[in-house]
C-alpha cells in the first residue's frame, strides 16, 4: 500500500500506461523498439534470433499488460485460489502459443513480413522450456493452459533449472546426452529479486515450555538457502486472464556469514558456498518412473515446497482471515508425491510458528491438499530413508512421525481385528534403514486423492492404496481422465486441419469446447472434407518427412503408412514389442514373392524418446532400433517397403511436428502399467488412428471414438498376474514368430548379438516381466489388420473423421472442471474488461 502513486497523480500515470498493440504497424513499431534498444541491435545486423527476441519482447509486454490486471482483479476478489505444485513443468515454446492465446499471430505474420521476415522461421528460433520428463510434466503444462483460459484464479509453483531435460544426441547408434543449457536468453522469465525466501537445512530442534507453560518446538542451526522468484506469465486462449507461474531458483543467503568468511580471508570457501546452494535447483532429474532417492534431490523438493508454502501463507496473512479460513481460500494441488513435504510443512508452519494446536492445525493441512497419483509402477514410488529426512530435516521427521502415530491409533480403533495393518500403512516401512512411504504421507494428509484415467484410479484402490480404501472408505478416491490442451495440441501443431473444423463448425468455438467437435460427424460423408482432410493428413506426414530427411539423411515416402511410437524409453511401454514387430515384418517381406510385395503398402515405422541416463535396457532398446533401421534402411531389396526411423531428442516441439503426421501411432504397453498416457490423445485428435492395448486411457478413447475405430489387441490387466506366474514357472512356450526374431538377432544379422542378449534374454530366459511374447501373436496380427485397413482408403479415412469428432472428452479443460469442482471447490473469476484490456480470438 506504501508504494503506491498518490490518487493525484494517478491521472498521469494513466495517460501513459501501456497500451497492447492491435496492428501490424503497432507491432512492428513495438519489435523494432525492442531491437534497437533492449537490444542493441540495428538493421544491419538483425537475424533469425534477434527478430525472434524483437517478437517476443513485443508479445511479453502484451502478456504482462493482462498478467499484472489479471493478479489486481484476482487479489481485489480474494477468493479462494488453486496452487498447483509441480517439479516439471513441460512448457515447450512459448512465442507461438502466447500468439495464438492472444489472437495476434495474423498481426505478428503481416508485421514480420512487413520487416522481412517469415514467421515461422521466428517462431522455429525458440529453445523449448523443457522442465519435464513427459507425461507428468507436459500434463501439467496443459493443466496450466486450460486454467488460465478458464479464468480460473490459479498459479503454477515449481523449480527453475538452469538445465532442463538432456538433448538427445545418437551417435553410432547410441543415446548420448548433452546438457541442455536452456536460459541464455529466455523473455519468458521476470526474476523478482525481492521476492526472496530463506529455506533452511540440517540444524537441531529445540524443545521448550512457552510463556502460558505450551510445549512448542523450535528448529534451529543448520544453514540457509535462498530462493528467489522467477514468474513466467501463462495467457489464457480468448481471455485477458493471464495467470502465474513461479519457479524458484537458489542462491546462497546473503548475510553477515558471507562477509565474516570473506573477511577473514576465506573468499574462495564463500563462493563454494554460493555455488553448493546453487546446485539445488541446478538439474532436473532425468528419469521418468523412477526414483533414485538422491539427497539433491530431497534437497530441491523441501526447497521448493518451503519456498511456495511460505509465499501461499503470506498472501493468506494479508486477508488477516483466522486461520480455520485457509481452506476456504486456498487449494494445494500435489502433482505427484514430489511435493509431499508441503504436508509436514504446513503442519510445522501451523503449529510451531503460528502456535494453533495440533488437531486444528491438521484438519486445515487435510482439507486444503489434494493429491494426484500418476503411476503403480513400484520402482517409481517415492520412499526417503528416515536417517536422511532426520539429518536433512529433524522437525519434519517428528511431525511425520506424530502423523504417523495419529493415524495408526485412528487405524486401530477402527480396525481393531486387523493388526497387521497397522504394519502395512505405516507411513514409516520397518526396513533397514527405515523409509517414509511418501505416497502414504500423501494420501493421509489429502482430503482427495485421484488418479488420471479410470483404470489406473480403480487399479489404484485394489493396489497401492487398498487398506486406505478400507480405512478412509471409498469416497476419499477420485478419478479424473486426462486430458490435453486442444489449442497447442490441434490449433497451434496443425493449424490447417484447425482451420478446417473451423470452417465447418462456423468459428473456432470449439478450441474452448472440444465436445463441439461432435459437429463433424455430418461431414464425415462429405466429399470436399474428406478429401482436404487427407491432404491436410497427407502435409503434416510431408513435413515430417522433410524434417527426417534433414536430421537423418534418410528419405521417406509420404505415401507410405506412417507408424509412430514416441514417448519415453521405458520397458513396460514397450517399445522392444514394437521394433521386434518390424523385424518380423522384416524378415517376412524378405520371404515375399514380387506379387505379395505389390499388394503390401509401405511402411514407415518411426521411433523417437529420451531414454534415462542410467537405465541400461531401456538405452539398449535406443540402439537396437538404430540397427535395425540402418540394416533395413539401406537393403535394396525391400525399398520403400519399410524404412525404420529414430528421431533424436524427441520434446514438444518436436511432438507438435510429429503427431500430426501419423497414420498410426502406437500405445502398446503391459495392460495395467499406464496410468493413462496422453500422447495417445494428442495422435487421434490430429486425425491419426491407434493401436493400443486395454490400458489407461486407450480405454476411454475407445468408449468415446468406438471400437472400430481403434486397433486393440493383447492380454488384459486382469490377466497379468497370472501370466507372469506361469512364465516363472516355467509353463510357457515361445511364440514361434517371435522365436524367428531373437534367432535374427543372435545371427548377428543387427550387428554384434551380444549387444542385445540382455534384451532378448529377459524375455526368453528372465520371466518376461513385461509380457512381450504374451502379446507378440496379437500384436502381429493387429498389425497386419491395418494394412488391410489402410488398402481401403475410403473406410480408413471414415474412422479417422469420426474419431476426431468423438475426442471432446479428451480436453485439458474438461479435467481442470472436474477438478475445480469435485477436489478444489473453486469458481472462475471473470476477468474485467476495460476497453484498453481486451484481448480477441
Ligand atoms: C505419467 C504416466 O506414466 C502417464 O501414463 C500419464 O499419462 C502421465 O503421468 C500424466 O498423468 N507418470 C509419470 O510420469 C510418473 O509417474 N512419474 C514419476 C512420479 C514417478
Amino acid at each position: 500500500v506504501e508504494a503506491s502513486i498518490p490518487e493525484p497523480q494517478r491521472a498521469a500515470w494513466n495517460k501513459y500506461a501501456p497500451k497492447p498493440f492491435e496492428s501490424a504497424e503497432e507491432f512492428d513499431k513495438e519489435a523494432v523498439r525492442h531491437i534497437e534498444t533492449t537490444l542493441a541491435r540495428s538493421m544491419y545486423n538483425c537475424d533469425e534470433a534477434a527478430a525472434y527476441a524483437g517478437t517476443a519482447l513485443a508479445f511479453r509486454d502484451r502478456l504482462v499488460i493482462d498478467w499484472n490486471k489479471t493478479q489486481q482483479n484476482q487479489t481485489f476478489a480474494d477468493q479462494k485460489r488453486v496452487y498447483y505444485l509441480s517439479l516439471e513443468f513441460l512448457m515447450g515454446r512459448a512465442l507461438d502459443n502466447a500468439m495464438l492465446n492472444v489472437g495476434q499471430k495474423e498481426t505478428a505474420k503481416q508485421g514480420l513480413s512487413d520487416l522481412g521476415f517469415r514467421v515461422e522461421d521466428i517462431i522455429t528460433q525458440e529453445h523449448d522450456a523443457a522442465l519435464g520428463n513427459g507425461g507428468l510434466g507436459r500434463l501439467a503444462a496443459c493443466f496450466l493452459d486450460s486454467l488460465a483460459s478458464l479464468n480460473y484464479p490459479a498459479w503454477g509453483y515449481g523449480l527453475r533449472y538452469r538445465y532442463g531435460i538432456f538433448k538427445q544426441e545418437i551417435i553410432d547408434g547410441y543415446q548420448v546426452e548433452v546438457p541442455d543449457y536452456w536460459l541464455d536468453f529466455n523473455p519468458w522469465e521476470f526474476a523478482r529479486h525481492d521476492i526472496t525466501v530463506d529455506i533452511q537445512f540440517y540444524g537441531y530442534v529445540n524443545k521448550y515450555q512457552d510463556d502460558d507453560g505450551k510445549q512448542v518446538c523450535s528448529w534451529e542451526g543448520g544453514e540457509i538457502v535462498q530462493a528467489v522468484a522467477f514468474d513466467v506469465p501463462i495467457p489464457g486462449y480468448g481471455t485477458p486472464t493471464t495467470n502465474n507461474l513461479r519457479l524458484w531458483g537458489s542462491k546462497a543467503a546473503s548475510g553477515e556469514f558471507d562477509f565474516q568468511k570473506f573477511n577473514s580471508g576465506e573468499y574462495e570457501s564463500s563462493v563454494a558456498d554460493q555455488q553448493r546452494a546453487e546446485t539445488i535447483s541446478a538439474v532436473l532429474y532425468p528419469n521418468d518412473n523412477l526414483e533414485r532417492g538422491k539427497e539433491l534431490r530431497l534437497k530441491q523438493q523441501y526447497f521448493w515446497c518451503a519456498a511456495s508454502l511460505y509465499d501461499i501463507v503470506r498472501r493468506f496473512k494479508k486477508s488477516k482471515r483466522p486461520w480455520k479460513d485457509f481452506p476456504n481460500q486456498v487449494a494445494i494441488q500435489l502433482n505427484d508425491t514430489h511435493p509431499t513435504l508441503a504436508i509436514p510443512e504446513l503442519q510445522r508452519i501451523l503449529i510451531d510458528q503460528e502456535g494453533l494446536d495440533w488437531d486444528e492445525a491438521w484438519s486445515i493441512v487435510q482439507k486444503t491438499f489434494g493429491y494426484t497419483n500418476h503411476t503403480v509402477l513400484p520402482e517409481a514410488l517415492e520412499k526417503w530413508s528416515v536417517p536422511l529426512i532426520q539429518h536433512l530435516l529433524p522437525r519434519h521427521l517428528q511431525i511425520i512421525y506424530d502423523i504417523n502415530l495419529n493415524f495408526l491409533q485412528y487405524v486401530e480403533r477402527n480396525n481393531p481385528k486387523d493388526r497387521e495393518m497397522l504394519g502395512r500403512v505405516s507411513i514409516i516401512e520397518e526396513s533397514n534403514p527405515k523409509m517414509v512411504r511418501m505416497a502414504y504421507l500423501a494420501v493421509i494428509g489429502s482430503h482427495k486423492v485421484n488418479g488420471v484415467a479410470e483404470l489406473h484410479s480403480d487399479l489404484i484402490k485394489t493396489t497401492i492404496f487398498k487398506d486406505f480404501v478400507k480405512i478412509y472408505g471409498p469416497d476419499k478416491f477420485a478419478n479424473v481422465t486426462n486430458g490435453i490442451t486442444p489449442r497447442r495440441w490441434l490449433h497451434q501443431a496443425n493449424p490447417r486441419l484447425s482451420e478446417l473444423i473451423a470452417s465447418k463448425l462456423g468459428g473456432y468455438g470449439f478450441l474452448k469446447d472440444l465436445t463441439l467437435l461432435h459437429k463433424l460427424e455430418a461431414y464425415v460423408d462429405d466429399k470436399d472434407f474428406r478429401k482436404e482432410f487427407q491432404e491436410i493428413k497427407y502435409a503434416n506426414k510431408v513435413r515430417l518427412a522433410r524434417h527426417i530427411k534433414e536430421v537423418t539423411g534418410v528419405s521417406v515416402n509420404p505415401a507410405a503408412l506412417f507408424d509412430i511410437q514416441v514417448k519415453r524409453i521405458h520397458e513396460y511401454k514397450r517399445q522392444q514389442l514394437n521394433i521386434f514387430g518390424v523385424i518380423h515384418r522384416y524378415l517376412a517381406i524378405k520371404k515375399m514373392s514380387a506379387e505379395q510385395r505389390k499388394k503390401l503398402a509401405p511402411r514407415v515405422s518411426i521411433f523417437g524418446g529420451k531414454a534415462a541416463p542410467g537405465y541400461w535396457m531401456a538405452k539398449t532398446v535406443i540402439h537396437l532400433v538404430n540397427e535395425v533401421g540402418r540394416v533395413i534402411n539401406a537393403d535394396k531389396d525391400v525399398g520403400d517397403l519399410l524404412k525404420v526411423i529414430f528421431i533424436e531428442d524427441y520434446n514438444v516441439s518436436k511432438a507438435e511436428i510429429i503427431c500430426p503426421a501419423s497414420d498410426i501411432s502406437e500405445h502398446i504397453s503391459t495392460a495395467g502399467t499406464e496410468a493413462s498416457g496422453t500422447s495417445n490423445m494428442k495422435f487421434v485428435l490430429n486425425g491419426g488412428l491407434i493401436i493400443g492395448t486395454c490400458d489407461g486411457a486407450n480405454i476411454e478413447i475407445t468408449r468415446e471414438i468406438g471400437e472400430n475405430n481403434i486397433f486393440l489387441f493383447g492380454n488384459l490387466a486382469e490377466d497379468v498376474d497370472e501370466l507372469r506366474h506361469a512364465h516363472l514357472y516355467g509353463n510357457f512356450q515361445l511364440d514361434a514368430e517371435l522365436s524367428s526374431v531373437f534367432d535374427a538377432i543372435r545371427s548377428g544379422m543387427f550387428g554384434d548379438a551380444g549387444q542385445f542378449s540382455a534384451l532378448v534374454n529377459g524375455i526368453v530366459e528372465h520371466g518376461d516381466y513385461y509380457l512381450v511374447s504374451d502379446d507378440f501373436a496379437s500384436y502381429c496380427k493387429t498389425h497386419d489388420m491395418i494394412d488391410e485397413a489402410y488398402k481401403d482408403q475410403e473406410e480408413w479415412v471414415t474412422k479417422c473423421i469420426t474419431a476426431v469428432a468423438r475426442m471432446g472428452f479428451f480436453s485439458s479443460d474438461r479435467c481442470i472442471d472436474e477438478y475445480a469442482e469435485m477436489i478444489w471447490n473453486v469458481e472462475p473469476l471473470q476477468p474485467k474488461v476495460d476497453g484498453a484490456n481486451g484481448t480477441n480470438g
